[in-house]
């Protein structure tokens, strides 16, 4: 059985006012013929399809239309899209019936009262449990292990079984995500493997956006990553994995195809940080034909020069490549004040702890009562954001 494991398309991403169906679309179009060369049984895209829950309709015309090619390419393959954090899970199931047609299967939400919908056998092939993003706190007790408990049941025929989720797992490489630690990472808790339970040949995860093996050494937990990346700390090969797996009970063996990219994002310095003369000179010299998106980072003494956006897009003109944003990092960190944090040291800082600063700095108390409302009403508003 080959599987092709995908997540976080992010359709949809708009960086820094830049949209980014063009180097989207060549993306897609990778994924095509990768479907045509390697032929797999089964096409998995783990959640985060769009950027946002209201993706625009030429975007949502992009997505289906490559459904389509992908599906063409290989007519037999059986397509399991679920729906991560980034997606409306109501709107990822409305097209359900139909995509049937086409041997698409589309998971919007976790199905409490008929648990087994999540089970998608494919004949002579694999079990697939498909599992939506949810949060902690809503996922039914025990839901992924009774699941595999349920396969391990109807699976006489020792098929290879693959568990898929969009959720955070404690040990991952996070790089790339703001706001993030071992316990959170992009507005979702961590879970341990030991709560999964087993009887998976091949656990496929999205959300993470660094490709990864988070069961080291025994190989069959995985993050595919991001095919493109959505942020300038994404500093890695963007790519896509095949999964071959022979039976029930046989180790996955993975090939990671990489994804090119015709308009990537690029940091200037590369690594770490450089005075703003530096990385204008770095700037000056980028090549005049080159498609990219540009962050620079500089490390300053205490501010920006106010001129340096001008001065910087003076040094853009005639250039193919886009100025996104200019990071800043002060040489000596005093990330206590919030009157003197830059916007990417106020940026890295997570809700609460600006909170906290700012009732220091107000003399308001910030005790424990007052840090259980704030983490209520910011629940609420996230929860809201996700159901627009
Ligand atoms: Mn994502």
């Amino acid at each position: 059985m080959r599987l092709l494991h995908t997540s976080d398309w992010h359709l949809g991403h708009i960086l820094y006012g830049f949209e980014r169906m063009q180097e989207q679309k060549f993306m897609l179009e990778q994924m095509v013929s990768i479907v045509k060369e390697k032929k797999p049984d089964i096409f998995l895209l783990c959640g985060d399809v769009y950027h946002t829950s209201q993706p625009s309709s030429a975007v949502q015309t992009m997505f289906t239309e490559a459904v389509l090619q992908i599906h063409n390419a290989n007519p037999n393959m059986q397509i399991i899209i679920t729906a991560g954090n980034h997606d409306s899970a109501v709107k990822h199931e409305i097209f359900r019936e139909p995509w049937k047609f086409l041997n698409v299967h589309t998971i919007g939400s976790v199905d409490r009262e008929y648990p087994e919908n999540h089970i998608i056998e494919i004949e002579n092939k694999a079990f697939v449990i498909a599992v939506p993003y949810c949060s902690n706190r809503n996922m039914p007790e025990d839901f992924y292990s009774s699941l595999l408990d349920k396969v391990e049941e109807l699976n006489k025929n020792n098929l290879p079984v693959v568990l898929s989720a969009h959720t955070t797992v404690f040990g991952c490489d996070f790089l790339g995500h703001d706001n993030a630690n071992e316990g959170i990472v992009g507005g979702i808790e961590s879970v341990g493997l030991e709560n999964i339970g087993e009887g998976y040949d091949y656990f496929a995860l999205g959300h993470i956006h660094k490709s990864q093996f988070v069961d080291r050494p025994n190989n069959k937990v995985r993050y595919c990553g991001t095919p493109l990346a959505v942020n300038f700390d994404e500093r890695f090969s963007h790519t896509v994995s095949i999964v071959d797996i022979a039976s029930h009970n046989s180790t996955p063996v993975v090939e990671k195809i990489e994804i090119k990219d015709n308009c990537p994002l690029v940091n200037l310095p590369s690594e770490d940080f450089s005075s703003w003369e530096d990385v204008k000179e770095l700037l000056e010299n980028f090549p005049d034909d080159k498609s990219a998106y540009i962050r620079l980072n500089v490390e300053i003494e205490n501010m920006l020069p106010s001129e340096a956006y001008e001065q910087a897009n003076v040094l853009m003109q005639g250039k193919k490549a886009r100025l996104c944003f200019i990071n800043t990092r002060r040489k000596e960190q005093t990330t206590e004040n919030l009157q003197t944090m830059s916007l990417s040291e106020f940026s890295a800082e997570s809700p609460i702890d600006i909170a906290r600063k700012y009732a220091e700095h107000k003399e308001i108390v910030f005790d424990e009562q007052m840090q259980e409302i704030f983490n209520d009403v910011l629940d609420e508003i996230e929860r809201e954001a996700r159901e627009e």
